[in-house]
C-alpha cells in the first residue's frame, strides 16, 4: 500500500513527512480548532455543516482563517481523493500555529492547518448490533461560561478525563453530566433518551457540542413523525428510559442498553433507535458533496 497522503500548509504530503514544530500553540496549548469529518459512498457528510461549525469556533477563538472555506472544501474534497477515499473519517485541523513559549497568540503569526483522510473504528463492530454499556463519569462537561463545549478545540482534556474513566470501568463510553446534575453528553457523543413514544435530547445551552449528527437525526426523527423535544433531564430520565442512544461522527447512531450496571428497558436495542440507525445509514449513503 502506498503511504497515506496527508495535506499541510498548503501542500500534499506523505505521512512521514507531514510533521509539526514543537512550538506549535496546538501542541503546547491545545490552542486550535477541529473537525472530524465522514465520507460516504465517495461523499462528504454534512461539509458545509462541518465547515460552518469549524468557522465558527475560530471566531470564537479569534483565530483567523488562512483558507475560504471554498478552499476548505477544496482540502476535504482532494486529501480524499489522494488517499481513494470513498468511505472514510477526516479530521481537519487548523491550530494557532509556531510561536514561542509564552502562551499568547500575537507571537503566532501563521495557523498551521492539515487535513487527514483515513478510517475509524472507535466501537466494536458488534455492538452496533446489540448496543453498549456505558457508566456516567464523575468528571463534570466543561461548563459553557468557562471553555464553551461548543468551540470544537484542541483541549480535549474534560473528555480524555471522562473516557479514562469509561476504560477503568471496561465499558467504551462514559456519560458526561454538567456542574447541574443535568445530563449534557458522552465524551465524543450527543446523547438521546426515548420515553412513551417521545425523543429528548439536551438542549445546547446546558453545554454540549451543537453536534451535527445530532441534528440530522432530529431533523430525520421529525420526517418520520417523530417527536423530539430538547429538554434537561437527569440521570433519572436515562436509568428509566425506554430506549437510549448516542450520536455522533464517529459513532454514528448506536444504541446503549446499560448505564452505570441499569439496564435500560429489557436491554436489547429498541425498536425506534433500530429505525434511526437504518434511516441514518440510507440518509448518510445519499447525502453529501461529491468527492
Ligand atoms: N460531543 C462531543 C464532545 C464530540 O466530540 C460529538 C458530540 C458529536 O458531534 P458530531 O458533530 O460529530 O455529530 C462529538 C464529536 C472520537 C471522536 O474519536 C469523537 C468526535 C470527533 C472526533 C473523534 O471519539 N466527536
Amino acid at each position: 500500500m502506498s503511504e497515506q497522503i496527508i495535506y499541510l500548509n498548503g501542500e500534499y504530503v506523505p505521512k512521514s513527512q507531514a510533521t509539526v514544530s514543537v512550538f506549535d500553540h496546538g501542541l503546547l496549548y491545545g490552542d486550535g480548532v477541529f473537525e472530524g469529518i465522514r465520507a460516504y459512498n465517495g461523499r462528504i457528510f454534512k461539509c458545509d455543516e462541518h465547515v460552518d461549525r469549524l468557522f465558527d469556533a475560530a471566531r470564537v477563538i479569534m483565530l483567523e482563517m488562512p483558507l475560504t472555506k471554498d478552499e476548505f472544501k477544496e482540502v476535504l474534497v482532494q486529501t480524499c481523493k489522494k488517499n481513494n477515499i470513498v468511505d472514510g473519517y477526516i479530521r481537519l485541523v487548523v491550530t494557532r500555529g509556531t510561536g514561542d513559549l509564552g502562551i499568547s497568540p500575537t507571537k503566532c503569526p501563521k495557523p498551521t492547518v492539515f487535513c487527514i483522510a483515513g478510517t475509524i473504528n472507535i466501537y466494536p463492530p458488534e455492538m452496533y448490533e446489540t448496543g453498549m454499556p456505558i457508566i456516567t463519569a464523575a468528571q463534570r462537561r466543561n461548563k459553557a461560561t468557562i471553555v464553551d463545549p461548543q468551540i470544537k478545540s484542541l483541549n480535549y482534556l474534560n473528555n480524555i478525563l471522562a473516557k479514562i474513566e469509561a476504560n477503568q470501568a471496561g465499558v467504551p463510553e462514559a456519560l458526561m453530566l454538567n456542574h447541574d446534575g443535568i445530563v449534557a453528553e458522552c465524551t465524543g457523543d450527543n446523547v438521546f433518551v426515548i420515553k412513551k413514544g417521545i425523543i429528548y435530547t439536551p438542549p445546547i445551552h446546558v453545554g454540549i457540542l451543537d453536534g451535527i449528527t445530532r441534528n440530522t437525526v432530529i431533523e430525520l426523527a421529525r420526517e418520520m413523525g417523530y417527536t423530539v423535544i430538547e429538554r434537561e433531564f437527569t440521570l433519572f430520565n436515562v436509568y428509566t428510559a425506554d430506549e437510549l442512544f448516542l450520536t455522533g461522527t464517529a459513532a454514528e447512531v448506536i444504541a446503549v442498553t446499560s448505564v452505570d450496571e441499569r439496564i435500560i428497558n429489557d436491554g436489547t436495542v429498541g425498536p425506534i433507535t433500530q429505525k434511526m440507525l437504518v434511516a441514518f445509514q440510507k440518509y448518510a449513503r445519499e447525502n453529501g458533496l461529491q468527492i
